[in-house]
C-alpha cells in the first residue's frame, strides 16, 4: 500500500490544528500507520530537507523546524502521495487556494503547516529518515 510522511510542523503544532489537519486526513479515508511527536534535531533537519541544504531559504529553514516539537506520521492509502499534496496546497499559503490546509489555515511561505512528501521515491528516503 503506498505510503506518505508527513510533518504537523511547529506553527501547526503551536496553533492547536494538530486535530484538524490529522482529521481532514482521516476523514478523506487515508489510515494512520504512525505517528509520534518529536522535536526536529539539525541533523534530522539535514537529512530531511537533503535537496535544499544549498537554499538561501535553509538555515531558517532548519531554524524554525528544529525550534519546537513537530507530530511526524506515516499516512497511506491508493494514491495517498499526490492526494495528500493537493489537500496540503501550494508552499505559499497567501495564494493556496480556500479549501486546501495552507489556503486555509496559512498565510506564509515558510510557516506553511505542513510537509508532505512530493514522490514516492521521497517518501520512501522521508520515511527512513524519521522511521527508519
Ligand atoms: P513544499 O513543502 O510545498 O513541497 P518545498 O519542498 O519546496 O515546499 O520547500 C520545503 C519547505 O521550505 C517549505 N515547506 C517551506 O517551509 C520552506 N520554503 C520553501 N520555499 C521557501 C521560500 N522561498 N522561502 C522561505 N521558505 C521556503
Amino acid at each position: 500500500m503506498e505510503q506518505t510522511l508527513i510533518i504537523l510542523k511547529p506553527d501547526a503544532v503551536q496553533r492547536g490544528l494538530i486535530g484538524e489537519i490529522v482529521s481532514r486526513f482521516e476523514k478523506k479515508g487515508f489510515r494512520i500507520a504512525a505517528m509520534k511527536m518529536l522535536t526536529i534535531t539539525p541533523e534530522l533537519a539535514r537529512r530531511h530537507y537533503v535537496d535544499h541544504l544549498e537554499k538561501p531559504f535553509y538555515p531558517p529553514l532548519e531554524k524554525y523546524i528544529t525550534g519546537a516539537p513537530t507530530v511526524v506520521l506515516i499516512l497511506e492509502g491508493e494514491g495517498v502521495i499526490a492526494s495528500v499534496r493537493l489537500m496540503v496546497g501550494p508552499t505559499n499559503g497567501l495564494v493556496a487556494p480556500p479549501g486546501t490546509i495552507r489556503g486555509d489555515f496559512a498565510t506564509d511561505i515558510r510557516h506553511n503547516l505542513v510537509h508532505a512528501s512530493d514522490s514516492e521515491a521521497a517518501a520512501m528516503r522521508e520515511i527512513g529518515v524519521f522511521f527508519g
